[in-house]
């Protein structure tokens, strides 16, 4: 046998177990041993029938993604699927841990399915913008019904075993911890009972796609329902398409069509953006001068200075990983404000069904209200999620620096302001590290670790460890304005505000960005978020300010760029539009003619570009890659375009550098390198 498999023979059954940390992914040597061991097996006369199974930390968790794509080598998993389904020996799949995409589908090929109740199945391909490839959209049909095909392959989810025992998926639950046995024991069952009937295989199941046969409502209905949540992506449309086939066509017409779908997908910009950020998203704790020898600090308990809506989110990250936080405000009213606000939050979660009573009041009870900075002195990790005012946050680090314990670590959560110069207010520097988190805190999966200057190797380590603890993808930043994605992202912001100038209503503009796969375009967004949090306390003129002379303050109050009915639908303002003219007129600009959606995003997303290559220039991120997670994470930059630098790469960037000289705007310099060297900053 290969170095991946091995076979063993125990009385009657043969078992096949794969290694190959550290997913089991199932690239090439996988599919090879797989060939060779099952082969094996099946011509082995002792052996009267087989388990499939792993070692190490799960069963197969899909196809090797980086081989997606890729000049194809043989055996394909088809080939594979041919010798699991074969007549003579039942093929019993021994699950646990995660059965995903690739892992799933031959579990599926196997005749039956066990698994230990911790086990979690699913086909994420989705997330890489493919379909299951490997007759995934076919068999799963035919076991668990179209509807509930169609919505567990759109929406990538894991399922727990105890769940898929209920939809059919698996066929029976092994005990924990006798995962082997328990397998070798049903694959004997099996055996006896195959004596007398003949063996059956998921694929010539037919009831359950009979029954949605000649039904194309379903499809229509099922795409309509998820409109919102399917725009932009490839993907959803052809999964839709291939579990359409698995009803429609007999299996084999069904498995070319399934391949058909796939190969167009694995081919499209789309999917190789997702797979990318699927990279990308698991390289950013690499910190390349932080070896695994630096270890993390533990955080035992945590201390939240401020109990607003940033505070507030901040907290139950930690109280959801059941680590207990003393939360501090200056009165109690605002402390009593905020617990409400934590409970209310967990309270809605729990009417939805998502969480119980029982564990809303565990989490609450992690909770320590203080209204005295005092009560920090023991935690191993204090936040503080103050207003944005550099004094303020001076004299806190000052008295933090004087209550909390030595070797506790001081983050601020500053968006914007100098972490060195808020360090410099302690006698610790080294353990002063930024946490930004994005609003809101405890969704939002983004946070950003932001290093400074004196910072420790330890700290850092801690920081961006905390992304393992509360579920969050940490992206490691140098101290500048804005860190990583305020900064890169409130160009366009400024792009957008010099664009409505010269002609195009703030309606085009959000409309191009929307189409290009923003969830909201920017005057929207600044409607929502309220023109005054921008348009006050600027001494010169300014357009936000001029619509907040009048009152304009967004959805909130009068309108903002638009005009707003009761149920909160905008329409163009006349009004805004005056006030645009007139602050047009104020500054000189001119007018362009008709302009494309192209070119706005063209004028709106270039000059993101350029920052993002100076981000990369100075050094505040690590990598183009790490840039690009952080708008998608922190700003729900569309994730099949891969962000900002991989659409860059895609768009190309001389084209780039052309158009941001039109704009009259200097390309970065290592964007003018990349250019001319015919480089990129992601493939
Ligand atoms: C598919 O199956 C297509 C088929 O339908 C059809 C084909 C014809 N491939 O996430 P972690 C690496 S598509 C390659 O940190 P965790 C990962 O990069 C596939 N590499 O661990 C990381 O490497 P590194 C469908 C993979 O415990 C290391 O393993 N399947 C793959 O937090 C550890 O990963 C999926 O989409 C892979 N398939 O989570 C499942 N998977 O250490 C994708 C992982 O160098 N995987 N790696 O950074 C996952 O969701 C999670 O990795 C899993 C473990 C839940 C399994």
């Amino acid at each position: 046998m290969s170095s991946v498999g091995s076979v063993e023979v125990v009385g009657q059954v043969g078992i096949l177990t794969i290694d190959n940390p550290p997913v089991n992914a199932l690239g090439h040597a996988v599919r090879a041993a797989l060939f060779d061991g099952l082969k094996t097996l099946i011509a082995n006369a002792q052996v009267k029938g087989i388990v499939l199974t792993c070692a190490d930390r799960t069963f197969f968790a899909g196809a090797d993604i980086s081989e997606l794509g890729q000049p194809f080598r043989e055996p394909g998993l088809n080939e594979v699927f041919d010798l699991l389904e074969n007549r003579e020996k039942p093929v019993v799949a021994a699950i646990f841990g995660t059965a995903l995409g690739g892992g799933l589908e031959t579990a599926l090929a196997c005749h039956r399915r066990i698994a230990v109740p911790s086990a979690k199945v699913g086909l994420p391909e989705v997330h890489l913008g493919v379909l299951p490839g490997a007759g995934g959209t076919q068999r799963l049909p035919r076991l668990v019904g179209v509807e509930a095909a169609l919505d567990i392959i759109t929406s990538g989810k894991s399922i727990a075993a105890k769940k898929a025992l209920g939809l059919g998926l698996i066929d029976k639950l092994a005990e924990e911890g006798r995962l082997r046995e328990d397998a070798i024991a049903y694959c004997e069952a099996l055996i006896a009972e195959n004596a007398t009937a003949p063996l059956d295989r998921v694929r010539d199941r037919q009831d359950k796609v009979e029954a949605a046969r000649g039904k194309p409502e379903i499809y229509a209905e099922f795409l309509k329902k998820n409109a919102r949540a399917f725009r932009g992506f490839k993907a959803p449309f052809n999964i839709v398409k291939a579990v359409e086939a698995a009803a429609e066509l007999d299996f084999d017409a069904g498995i070319k069509r399934e391949w058909e779908l796939f190969d167009e997908l694995v081919q499209s910009t789309e999917s190789a953006a997702q797979r990318y950020f699927f990279f990308a998203e698991r390289s950013t704790t690499k910190v390349p001068d932080i070896g695994k020898d630096v270890k993390p600090l533990p955080i035992n308990s945590v201390g939240v200075l401020g109990a607003g809506t940033m505070g507030g989110g901040i907290t139950m990250n930690f109280l959801n990983a059941g680590i207990p936080v003393t939360l501090v405000e200056t009165n109690q009213a605002a402390l009593d404000r905020g617990i409400g606000v934590i409970r209310k939050n967990y309270e809605n979660t729990a009417a939805k069904g998502r969480m119980t009573q029982e564990q809303v009041e565990q989490r609450m009870a992690l909770i320590t209200p203080s209204l005295s900075k005092g009560d920090l002195g023991e935690v191993d990790l204090i936040i503080e999620a103050v207003f944005e005012e550099m004094g303020l946050k001076k004299e806190i680090f000052g008295e933090l620096d004087k209550i909390a314990k030595k070797g506790a670590i001081l983050a601020s959560n500053t968006s914007f302001l100098d972490l060195n110069e808020i360090a410099s207010a302690t006698s610790r520097p080294e353990d002063v590290i930024g946490l930004h988190f994005f609003s809101p805190a405890n969704i939002m999966r983004l946070l950003e670790v932001v290093r400074g200057a004196e910072t420790r190797p330890e700290v850092v380590a801690t920081g961006m460890n905390l992304g393992k603890i509360i579920g969050k993808v940490p992206v490691l930043s140098g101290v500048c304005p804005g860190f990583i994605a305020n900064r890169v992202m409130a160009v366009r912001g400024y792009a957008a505000d010099q664009l409505v100038l010269e002609g195009p209503t703030p309606q085009a503009i959000d409309k191009a960005l929307y189409d290009y796969g923003f969830a909201m375009g920017p005057f929207a967004m600044i409607d929502l978020v309220g023109l005054d949090v921008i348009g006050r306390g600027s001494n010169e003129r300014t357009l936000y300010g001029d619509l907040v002379a009048l009152d304009r303050l967004g959805q909130k109050k009068n309108g903002g760029f638009y005009d707003y009915d009761e149920n909160r639908r905008a329409t163009p303002s006349p009004v805004a539009a005056k006030v645009i003219a007139d602050f047009a007129a104020f500054k000189g600009a001119q007018t362009r003619g008709d302009i494309t959606d192209e070119e706005i995003v063209a004028t709106t997303l270039y000059p993101v570009v350029n920052e993002a290559a100076k981000v990369l220039e100075e050094g505040i991120a690590l990598r183009a890659s790490d840039i690009d997670v952080a708008c998608i994470l922190g700003y729900n930059w569309p994730v099949y375009t891969g962000g900002p630098m991989f659409w860059a790469d895609t768009v190309g960037l001389p084209k780039i550098v052309e158009g941001l000289k039109a704009m009259g705007m200097e390309p970065a310099k290592l964007l003018v390198e990349k250019a001319q060297s015919g480089g990129s900053f992601t493939r």
